[in-house]
This record gives C-alpha cells, sequence and structure tokens, in this order.
C-alpha cells in the first residue's frame, strides 16, 4: 500500500494517474495547503521542503517502507518499481526523461507560479497583476510550443506513452482550464491532449481523489 500526499493541484495529479495507470493500491491523504499543513512535524518527515506530492511506499526497496518527494523523483520511482512507462527502449527513454525535464525543470515552474498569481492556488496573498501573468505567459508559451513540435510527430512525447506525458497532461490541462493557454491553438498538443483524456487513468488521476 502507497500513501499518496497531495491536494488539488497539477504536482499531484501527475502522480495520481500515474498511480491510476499502475492500478497499485494506494490510499490519498489531503495536505491542505491553503492551512499550512504542509508544514506539520509529521508531513515534513516525509517531504522536508513542505510541497506535494509526496509518498511513503510501505512495501519499497527490500520490503522496508521508503519515502520519495519530489514529483520527477516519484514518477521515477514508480515507473522503474514497476518496469513500465519508462520508453520502450533505450532511444525512447532517454527521449521520456529530456521530455519529463522539460516539463519539470521548464514549464511547470511558469505553469505553478501563472496558476498561484492567477488565484487558483492556495496562497491569496500571491495575486499578481496582469503584466507579470503575460510576462510568465510569453515564457508557457515557448514550452507549449516545444511540446506541440515534438506532438506534431509523434503521438506521445517519448513516442510510446510514458511518464513525460503524465506529468505533461497535468499542466496543460490547468493552464487550459484556467484560461492561460488554448490547446486549440496547438494542433499536436490538442490531438495529444484529446489522446491523453481519452484515458480513463488519466481522467481519474486529473480529478480530486479523496480516497479512505
Ligand atoms: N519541485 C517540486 C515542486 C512541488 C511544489 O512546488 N508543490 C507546491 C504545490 S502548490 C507546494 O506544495 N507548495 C507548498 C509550499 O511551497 O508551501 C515537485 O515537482 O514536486
Amino acid at each position: 500500500m502507497i500513501d499518496f500526499y497531495t491536494f488539488n493541484f497539477p504536482d499531484g495529479h501527475q502522480v495520481a494517474i500515474m498511480l491510476e495507470e499502475l492500478g497499485m493500491p494506494y490510499k490519498s491523504h489531503m495536505v491542505d495547503l491553503s492551512k499550512g499543513e504542509n508544514f506539520s512535524p509529521e508531513f515534513e518527515k516525509i517531504s522536508p521542503n513542505h510541497t506535494i506530492p509526496a509518498i511513503l511506499d510501505n512495501e519499497g526497496p527490500e520490503g522496508k517502507p521508503v519515502r520519495v518527494f519530489e514529483s520527477g523523483a516519484i514518477l521515477l520511482y514508480l515507473a522503474q518499481k514497476s518496469g513500465r512507462f519508462l520508453g520502450i527502449n533505450p532511444i525512447s527513454s532517454l527521449e521520456m526523461s529530456q521530455w519529463l525535464m522539460l516539463v519539470l525543470s521548464g514549464l511547470a515552474p511558469f505553469a505553478r507560479e501563472f496558476l498561484l498569481r492567477n488565484q487558483v492556488g492556495p496562497h491569496e496573498e500571491m495575486k499578481s497583476t496582469g503584466r507579470e501573468l503575460s510576462s510568465l505567459q510569453s515564457k508557457i508559451v515557448r514550452h507549449v510550443s516545444a511540446l506541440d513540435f515534438r506532438l506534431r510527430e509523434y503521438p506521445y512525447l517519448a513516442k510510446s506513452y510514458s511518464i513525460a506525458d503524465m506529468s505533461g497532461i497535468s499542466w496543460i490541462q490547468a493552464l487550459q482550464h484556467h484560461g492561460c493557454i488554448s490547446v486549440d491553438d496547438y494542433v499536436g498538443v490538442r490531438n495529444w491532449y484529446n489522446r491523453m483524456k481519452s484515458r480513463q487513468p488519466v481522467r481519474q488521476g486529473l480529478e480530486l481523489l479523496e480516497r479512505g
């Protein structure tokens, strides 16, 4: 059983999609960021930087419990544990890691900032001016255009479906939902978005999951 610490935000959704895809038993724990629950001493032991997502795998390596924080580390841990969604051969695996990094270290920081400053996140005080938002938006557009360039040629970022797609869809979905981008402006992204949304585990992972 995996304990999954999350909140209704794309950082958590990407891991939720992976857990749904794998069908591994897990239990979600909502960490209410708006109430500062991420700063509790208990959560600090699981996520030292006080961020969601994080997991506690009660059956980790050598059968011992292990905590994993940082969404990229969690996705890679689960992919390695299951042997799935890493890319189907060494070349596609290398593609997967490049696109995963582009999403996590390129798109995600700008997208997270946009969502928080557009007041959709837990920190009300972070609301920004239109000018600041449009500067973030131009950086987001640049990254989405890079994804689009790739997805005009291939159905998935690593050619075959991988954790890079799970990470990407979480941010693209949120950016589309909050009016930062329209997937209709990017034919490759739009077709991939529809392909991804046709998968039930993706749809389930994108919902706020609260399971007892
Ligand atoms: N690099 C981290 C970033 C995670 C992150 O920033 N999560 C936000 C989601 S809103 C968070 O937990 N923020 C709480 C805080 O910083 O106080 C990851 O990919 O897991």
